[in-house]
């Protein structure tokens, strides 16, 4: 069983018996390091959709705790002030953007809401696909605001967080990243997906103090996977990309 795998096991487990926590954050340094401690486990508890079942279908009403962050849907309300609900389907295709499974947000909106449950999470990344219509964003409990195309975000503040945009200008995929603390983030479009919502790990991925060679044969170890520990950019591969931020931190 991969990391990834036994960690949604475990967080579906706690989320059974009430007690879900973080995963553990006292793994200390050593010569064998256990794989649940790699990174911290610090986007563990992160939606990616990949372990929920492909063809879910959610609804307006609906709560779902996706690897232990309590989620809802919501009317989606549009540029008028009009509201109403479709559905959310995790899926494999349907866009181009990212890999493995993702969530399809059809004139619905949801909300993550991690204070409420797993706790607040600081400097979100997240994968979106945008093709067409409107969509909405609250951070915070802000007001929702309601726009066309997700590179207006890029630059703006919304419920003290601001907000970093690639892409985003016409239909295709794009990042957006979340500077500061998240505690709720809902987002609602007509045909969007998302993906990847995730807090970078740590770049130290032993845990040793320092980012080394170690770290390094640990990447390299994981190189092709979405193993988390080592997918600092959180577009769930482990490639070319992961290895140069990792030497950027090196030392
Ligand atoms: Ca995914
Ligand atoms: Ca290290
Ligand atoms: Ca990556």
């Amino acid at each position: 069983m991969s990391r990834f795998s036994s960690l949604s096991l475990l967080a579906r487990t706690r989320i059974s018996t009430g007690t879900f926590a973080r995963a553990s954050s006292t793994c200390v340094a050593s010569a064998v390091v256990a794989a649940a401690c790699l990174g911290g486990g610090a986007n563990a508890d992160i939606p990616r959709w990949d372990d929920a079942i492909l063809g879910s279908v959610y609804s307006c009403g609906d709560a779902i705790y996706p690897n232990g962050v309590l989620t809802k849907f919501y009317q989606i309300v549009d540029c008028n002030g009009w509201n109403f609900c479709g559905n959310a389907q995790v899926v494999q295709g349907g866009s181009p953007c990212n890999v493995d499974q993702r969530l399809n947000l059809n004139n619905i909106a949801v909300s993550f809401e991690f204070a409420a449950h797993s706790g607040p999470e600081d400097n979100l990344l997240m994968t979106f696909g945008q093709f067409g219509g409107f969509m909405n964003i609250s951070i915070n409990g802000s007001p929702r605001f309601c726009f066309t195309q997700m590179g207006q975000l890029d630059g703006q503040t919304i419920g003290g967080v601001t907000m970093q945009v690639t892409n985003g200008f016409g239909n295709g995929c794009g990042t957006i990243a979340f500077i500061g603390t998240v505690d709720s983030l809902l987002l609602a479009g007509q045909e969007y997906w998302i993906d990847g919502l995730c807090v970078p790990t740590p770049r130290d991925i032993d845990g040793s103090g320092d980012v080394g060679a170690a770290d390094l044969a640990y990447l390299l170890g994981a190189w092709g996977s979405n193993v988390e520990y080592a997918d600092f950019n959180c577009d769930e591969k482990v490639d070319a990309a992961d290895l140069a931020i990792l030497l950027d931190a090196w030392g």
